[in-house]
């Protein structure tokens, strides 16, 4: 089937690219394009030609599928594209209406004019993808608004919005309404005066106000010091910047050449292979295997109960997607509370531009806060976030049960507690489910959907459609203690105190981590999440306990983390900068002394290993029992709410990347020198033993009652 659509119009030529959805610049589209764009230089009727999109959107960009195969000499780019367009006689007019991303900007800096509508966003977003633009965008960008200006735009992968992409010198016109009639009126105008304007043929200044391109070298430096190092998430960033130094400094011939180059090397790399597995491990959250067909609600009117931290969170990130929210809060100082913390919030967006006061001031009206459980009564989705204790919340779900409309769908931010249990007390079953937000919950991206056993399809449906209006990654898992995450989180925690226990000291611990690409370490993130949720769990959960008495010594000595300025690291008042404290290793040395814990050596390696190892052992485990659907679902997981670094892909892809065999050998080894908490998970031992990856792991039906 076609995917170009080719029409005439006074002797100018739309070509409109028509590959659903996003009208992806693939190997088979650009063999299509090429011989178009040939036609039409030899065609001397054609004055100039017109690029569109068809569905709504321009392009999103080069096909990511087909960075997994390794292309021949007869295959056809975007690239080829482009060189056909550079070497043409006629005027290029990109017409632009929705997204433009990646090759579909870069073949619209190809030509020599771009339009777009109001609506529409543009943008270099491949480092998102571990690559750089590899279709001429390091080299023509810079020319067009000036190289730092460019780099900035490329290092962040920000989709620009019209306007602002005109203000930017991006973009020549914005209009209203239809863009190929606009697009036409421009080349006619084009034609008239400057036909030609290939950005090749300009020189990339450096856009910096009273520095001249001598002082290229400082800025590349200045950038390189900017970004992470090249083994921790950094690799495509220094690449882009070398490009971005190419525009500046060599004739464009040689810097497509030298972009090429790099762009080549990084799509073979490592990180990138990660970055594009969590790119579609996202897309694939909402397709759940086994599910019915079932049509999701709609969700105009939402509740909260619980006015702390967490529940203002959730009210915020509903107001943030348009839908008003309704906070229960008995207390009044919470209630104040959360009204300050709404409203901060607000005007914090509005300082930085990202907000008018006018939008802030709707979004903070649409946060009601009441002590009365019936002005809950119309709303669609009520979310329960009060203190994580089982008879608290089967209270506030007998009320509620007895309140809301009967179409109404109930759902608890539990983190640990069973769901069924809670549904149970409730006469809807069908429609009651675990919402899992991960805090602040306007800021993490990362939701838990937990499925109950009489969880209904539409009910799960509604979850995973609201989870995509509330801009967040929608993980469904099954109701098991913990649920993905955290379960996880359980075995890594316990590998960071056992480490601990054998006189690994924390800050040691944390700096092996975040070398690998964590955001911050284990002992980091105990004090910020506080021990004192861990003590709680550990109390209802007993073996959950470590093998020494460490977190219920620290509890008992209040040191509980950031909120009492000391835990396993110290905190200066308003600092929230780990500092190394003698006197925690004291204690973590007491206990383990106590408990009968030798001290030994454990180096980075091991390190290393044991805490993501954990991760990989239980996940396989997780998958097996159909808690999660997916490899690629523990990876989002990982990724989005516990600070995985995602040039690793996540846990289940790296272990991939590293090679299942070695993981479970290792698995095997601690087994054997640490205990029957290393006991490999059976679906980890398949794999390894047939040389499989997880990446082939075929997902479980979903079980439905
Ligand atoms: N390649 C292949 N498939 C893509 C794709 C792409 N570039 N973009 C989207 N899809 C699929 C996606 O997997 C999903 O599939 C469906 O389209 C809808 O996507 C040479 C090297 C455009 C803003 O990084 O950011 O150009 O799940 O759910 O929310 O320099 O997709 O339905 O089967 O995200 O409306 C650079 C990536 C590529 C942009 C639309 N481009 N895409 O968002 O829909 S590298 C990007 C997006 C490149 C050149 C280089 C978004 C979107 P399925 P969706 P959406």
């Amino acid at each position: 089937m076609s995917q170009i659509v080719t029409a005439d119009r006074d002797g100018i030529r739309i070509l409109t690219l028509d590959n659903p959805p996003v009208n992806a610049l693939s190997f088979a589209l650009s063999a299509e394009l090429l011989p178009l764009v040939r036609a039409a230089e030899d065609d001397a009727n054609v004055r100039a030609v017109i690029f569109s999109g068809a569905n709504g959107i321009f392009s999103g960009g080069a096909d990511v599928n087909d960075f997994a195969t390794e292309p021949t000499p007869e295959t056809k780019t975007i690239r080829d594209v482009i060189a056909a367009i550079e070497r043409g006689k006629k005027t290029y007019v990109a017409a632009i209406d929705g997204n433009a991303l990646g090759g579909g900007l870069e073949l619209s800096l190809a030509c020599d004019y771009r339009i777009a509508t109001t609506r529409s966003k543009v943008g270099l977003p491949e480092i998102k993808l571990g690559l750089l633009p590899g279709a001429g965008g390091t080299q023509r960008l810079p020319r067009l608004i000036g190289a730092q200006a460019a780099m900035q735009m490329m290092l962040k992968g920000e989709s620009v919005a019209a306007d602002e992409a005109k203000k930017r010198g991006v973009l020549d016109e914005v209009v209203e309404g239809n863009v190929v009639d606009a697009a036409f009126g421009l080349a006619c105008r084009a034609l008239e005066k400057e036909p030609k304007r290939r950005l090749s043929q300009r020189q990339a200044e450096l856009g910096i106000p009273g520095l001249t391109a001598n002082a290229l070298p400082f800025v590349a430096a200045q950038a390189h010091k900017m970004v992470p190092p090249e083994d921790n998430g950094g690799f495509a960033a220094h690449k882009l910047i070398d490009a971005v130094e190419a525009a500046v400094e060599l004739p464009f011939g040689r810097g497509i050449a030298r972009e090429a180059r790099l762009f080549d090397e990084l799509v073979r790399s490592a990180p990138s292979a990660a970055l594009r597995h969590v790119f579609f491990a996202e897309r694939e959250l909402g397709k759940i295997p086994g599910l019915p067909a079932a049509e999701p609600m709609k969700i105009e009117r939402a509740g909260v109960v619980g006015g702390g931290l967490m529940g203002t969170g959730i009210a915020i990130t509903f107001a943030n997607a348009g839908i008003p929210v309704t906070v229960v809060e008995p207390s009044d100082e919470a209630t104040e509370r959360g009204k300050q913390m709404v409203f901060g919030m607000y005007m914090n967006q509005v300082q930085k531009g990202r907000m008018t006061q006018e939008e802030a001031w709707k979004r903070g009206q649409s946060v009601v806060y009441t002590d009365d459980y019936a002005e809950l009564a119309d709303c669609d989705v009520v979310i329960e976030a009060v203190f994580e204790n089982m008879d608290v919340k089967k209270d506030v779900f007998k009320k509620l049960d007895g309140i809301v409309k009967p179409s109404a769908i109930l759902a608890t931010n539990t983190s640990t507690l069973d769901v069924d249990e809670m549904a149970a007390v409730t006469q809807r079953p069908e429609q009651f489910l675990g919402l899992h937000f991960f805090a602040p919950a306007n800021i993490m991206q990362l939701l838990e959907i937990v499925r109950g056993k009489r969880t209904s399809p539409q009910t799960l449906a509604t979850a995973i459609a609201l989870g995509k209006t509330l801009r967040k990654k929608g993980v469904v898992s099954g109701n098991e203690f913990g649920f993905i995450g955290n379960r996880m989180l359980f075995d890594y925690s316990r590998e960071a105190m056992a480490l601990a226990e054998e006189g690994v000291p924390p800050y040691r611990i944390d700096a092996v981590m975040k070398d690998f690409g964590f955001a911050m370490g284990p002992f980091a993130m105990f004090d910020l999440s506080g021990l004192d949720v861990f003590w709680h769990i550990q109390q209802a959960k007993t073996e959950m306990k470590g093998r020494s008495n460490i977190v219920d010594r620290m509890y008992r000595e209040k040191r509980i983390g950031q909120k009492s300025g000391k835990g396993f690291y110290r905190y200066e008042k308003g600092n929230r900068e780990p500092i190394r404290d003698e006197e925690a290793e004291k204690i973590l040395a007491e206990e383990a002394a106590a408990a009968g814990i030798a001290p030994r050596e454990a180096g980075d390696d091991e390190i290393r290993k044991r805490l993501v190892y954990a991760l990989v052992n239980v996940g396989a485990d997780l998958l097996a029992r159909g808690v999660a659907l997916r490899p690629g679902d523990i990876d989002i997981v990982y990724v989005y709410g516990y600070g995985f670094p995602p040039h690793h892909g996540g846990p289940m892809w790296y272990a991939d990347e590293v090679g299942v065999k070695s993981v479970y050998d290792d698995v095997l080894r601690f087994q054997k020198e640490f205990g029957d908490q290393w006991r490999p998970a059976p679906l980890l031992a398949e794999i390894a033993q047939s040389g499989g990856t997880f990446a082939a792991y075929t997902s479980k039906e979903l079980v439905h009652a």
